[in-house]
């Protein structure tokens, strides 16, 4: 039985879980209590962050790895394309680009608006990692202009990565989406498999709706 340590990017994980129909168990992880006296977790992941998984003897951190390994172990799944087919090279480019490019520029934009002191928030490093955020975020509208996914026709993890990097930043930062991102959030998290991870996901879920309630206030 695969162990999930925790939700975040988790998310991400537990998704993809839902899409190949993999039994897993969600082991919650509260950053926000802190993680110093979870020793549990801090066998698991010495480092402290989310996600983890635990598979057996084998013990991994990095969503994106993560489902890069799951897909590995227990596909082949239509989830990845296999490295000959044409979808290929843009399923691997935004895979890495939904952490590399996306979650991991707003993730800062995110710590400096919301928890930095109120005079360190408008800072150089913030401007940048949200630059940064912005600039990637082009090349997935350019994408979206001509196919309805990131690899192409069909759906795959590189919209699980991605998608959780566009409803990161509506939630933590409110950014606001253009229309064809949008469309494509909704197209993505239409599917079951997103509906059945939600249900699981009980922090998830009361953040985005959280998130949602504020936007409504604001609107
Ligand atoms: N690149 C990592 C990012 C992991 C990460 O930063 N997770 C956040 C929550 S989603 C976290 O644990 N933050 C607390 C910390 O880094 O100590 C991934 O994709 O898994």
């Amino acid at each position: 039985m695969i162990t999930v340590f925790g939700e975040g990017r988790g998310f991400r994980v537990v998704w993809l879980l839902e899409e190949m129909g993999l039994p897993y168990r969600l082991r919650r992880v509260d950053l926000l209590a802190g993680v110093e006296d979870d020793a549990e977790f801090l066998a698991i992941n010495p480092a402290g962050f989310i996600p983890a998984i635990v598979d057996g003897d084998v013990t991994m951190v990095e969503s994106i790895a993560i489902m890069e390994y799951l897909m590995a172990r227990y596909g082949p799944t239509p989830l990845a394309p296999a490295p000959q087919e044409a979808d290929f090279p843009l399923y691997q480019q935004f895979l890495h680009l939904g952490e590399a490019g996306l979650a991991a520029s707003i993730y800062f934009v995110n710590s400096a608006r919301n928890l930095a002191p109120e005079p360190e928030r408008n800072n150089h490093t913030a401007r940048h990692a949200l630059e940064t955020f912005e600039t990637r975020l082009g090349l997935v509208t350019q994408r979206l202009a001509r196919s309805p996914y990131l690899a192409g026709e069909r759906f795959t993890a590189a919209d699980i990565s991605v998608t959780y990097a566009l409803q990161l930043a509506r939630r933590a930062v409110g950014f606001a989406l253009g229309e064809a991102e949008q469309a494509y959030v909704a197209r993505a998290t239409s599917r079951e498999g997103y509906k059945r991870a939600m249900q699981a996901c009980h922090d998830t879920r009361a953040w985005a709706e959280r998130a949602e309630a504020l936007a409504a206030q604001g609107a």
